[in-house]
């Protein structure tokens, strides 16, 4: 069983991914559930197999703790690692070669408490893949994109798991911008130009550094652009997950 965790800032396309890639294993083959990791969530982009709201639900915890939303994401964060046990249990009745957990916005949370890190180690089991989604919104200028590969680095010193880069909505970029991002993640001399317009100011050369020491950690690699709006991509993350733990070949389709 792989686990992929679909991982990023609030609104970078998690939910609405997870469910476009079910569907697109389901088409080819493959077969996929997902896991609602959100107490949170009151619509969701797809039908959870397993929901954490069967046992968890914010509302309730704002109410029962007399908390605002935040505070309550906070406690519903650690209760829900308690839970994990049960909502492995649950996830491993099903018996699927892939479950995709859709991770709750508050990247805070996920990243910094110890709870988050506990859940991820019982759910993820021997095959955890991170999918971390870079919203395009805040990656399109150099400076958005050292800030949000910041975030990402302190999300794979946490949990050291092998971690995909989804550049996300890419359909809501035009050309330029799309091959301006591509190429700052491959290319830190070409950002690092584009962050300075000529000026080498101090911020600059920090974020350069900050960014050599970050990929030579392996938290910055290539982006797979990805669309849940055109499909674009899906492919990519499939065999990328594949080079990961079945060194290319395909796990067996059911
Ligand atoms: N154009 C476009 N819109 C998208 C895409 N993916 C998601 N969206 C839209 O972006 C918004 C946020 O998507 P969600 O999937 O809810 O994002 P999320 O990361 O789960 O958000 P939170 O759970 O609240 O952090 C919704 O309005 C989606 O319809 C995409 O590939 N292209
Ligand atoms: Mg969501």
């Amino acid at each position: 069983m792989v686990s992929i965790f679909f991982a990023g800032t609030a609104g970078a396309g998690k939910s609405t991914l997870v469910g476009t890639f079910q569907r697109w294993m389901g088409e080819n083959g493959y077969n996929a559930l997902t896991v609602n990791l959100d107490p949170g969530a009151e619509v969701l982009a797809f039908d959870a197999d397993v929901d954490v709201r069967e046992w968890l639900v914010l509302g309730q915890i704002m109410e029962q703790f007399n908390l605002g939303p935040n505070g309550a994401q906070v406690v519903a964060a650690d209760m829900m690692a308690l839970q994990a046990g049960d909502i492995a249990e649950a996830v491993n009745e099903m018996e699927s070669d892939y479950v995709l957990y859709d991770v709750p916005g508050q990247l805070e949370l996920f990243a910094f408490r110890s709870s988050s890190k506990r859940l991820m180690e019982t759910l993820g089991g021997s095959n955890p893949v991170l999918a971390y989604l870079l919203d395009p919104m805040l990656v399109n200028t150099p400076n958005g994109f050292v800030t949000s590969m910041l975030l990402a680095a302190t999300v794979k010193f946490r949990f050291d798991v092998p971690m995909l880069f989804l550049l996300s909505k890419t359909d809501l970029m035009d050309e330029e911008a799309r091959g301006n991002v591509l190429a700052w993640a491959e290319d830190h001399w070409r950002l690092q130009n584009d962050l300075w317009e000529g000026d080498v100011t101090p911020a600059a050369t920090f974020a350069v550094d900050l960014l050599e020491a970050i990929s030579e950690f392996g938290a910055s690699s290539s982006f797979i652009p990805v669309s849940s709006a055109s499909g674009a991509g899906l492919e990519d993350i499939y065999s990328m997950v594949q080079m990961i733990y079945a060194g290319g070949d395909d796990l067996e389709k059911r």
